[in-house]
């Protein structure tokens, strides 16, 4: 079995100034947010995963959510140019720790794209169009992959910050949404399991092999998932959830090749 390897990065002294969309500011306890990313990352080791945790910048609030910087794929690594202005500079770093892996490609202005956006699903890849992403750069996206046979299509997010806030991956054939801001007719083929209607934002889980790390603040939605026979490790990411990220926007996990 190839290895997987989980880039992550640590919680910034400045995540209480982070870029909000959908939600007030809330005090954000750093402390806590710190040891909720050590719990996260021991949960991804608990699964196989080989961890690297990059150190934090205090001048990116945001660059614990790697996942929104950068697109690993078996072939090619494609950097995003996120669209929150302040996170840009967020891909220095992870973009030298994904050279030791993959061939690193860019996605050009004036376009741009966030990770959180983008959902793949095997050769398919879905890009979100929301605040945070443009056609274009999906377009651009399209055609980075093109070589490698994979197909890229579009759908328009609204009433949440990135298409993965609404859908994510739960098993193979498997995805977790909520009907409110994604159709599932968009995903025909696939098995798809609501969110608890009082849990609007726990669509957001993350597939490791055959388990599903998955907020603790979500009891109904993961009474689904463990209903539907999945496997289901909770993890505490209320402070992450504070500045409306989840459990897939603090990793990139890809195979070593
Ligand atoms: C932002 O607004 O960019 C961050 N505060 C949250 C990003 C969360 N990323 C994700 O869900 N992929």
């Amino acid at each position: 079995m190839p290895e997987t390897i989980a880039i992550t990065r640590d919680v910034s002294d400045a995540f209480a100034q982070c870029e909000l969309t959908h939600q007030p500011r809330e005090p954000i306890d750093v402390g806590r947010a710190r040891a909720q990313h050590r719990a996260y990352c021991a949960c991804l080791a608990s699964l196989g995963c080989r961890v690297e945790r990059l150190p934090a910048d205090p001048a990116l609030p945001d660059c614990v959510f790697v996942e929104d910087v950068a697109l690993v794929f078996d072939e090619i690594a494609v950097m995003t140019r996120p669209g929150a202005a302040s996170r840009r500079a967020e891909a220095t770093a992870v973009g030298h720790a994904l050279t030791a892996f993959r061939a690193l490609h860019h996605i050009a202005p004036p376009d741009t794209l966030d990770g959180g956006d983008v959902l793949r699903l095997g050769r398919q890849v879905v890009v979100g169009l929301s605040t945070r992403t443009t056609a274009g750069a999906a377009a651009q996206l399209a055609a980075l992959l093109a070589p490698f046979g994979y197909e890229v299509r579009t759908l328009t997010v609204s009433g949440c910050l990135h298409l993965k806030t609404a859908v994510t991956q739960v098993a193979g054939e498997a995805l977790l949404l909520n009907p409110a801001w994604v159709d599932a007719a968009a995903f025909a083929g696939y098995r798809c399991l609501a969110v608890d209607p009082s849990e609007p934002t726990a669509a957001n889980a993350l597939l490791v092999g055959d388990a599903v790390i998955h907020p603790l603040a979500f009891p109904h939605t993961r009474a689904r998932l463990q209903h539907a026979g999945i496997r289901v490790l909770t993890v505490d990411v209320s402070e992450m959830a504070k500045a409306e990220g989840g459990v897939t926007c603090c990793s990139l996990l890809f195979t070593a090749g």
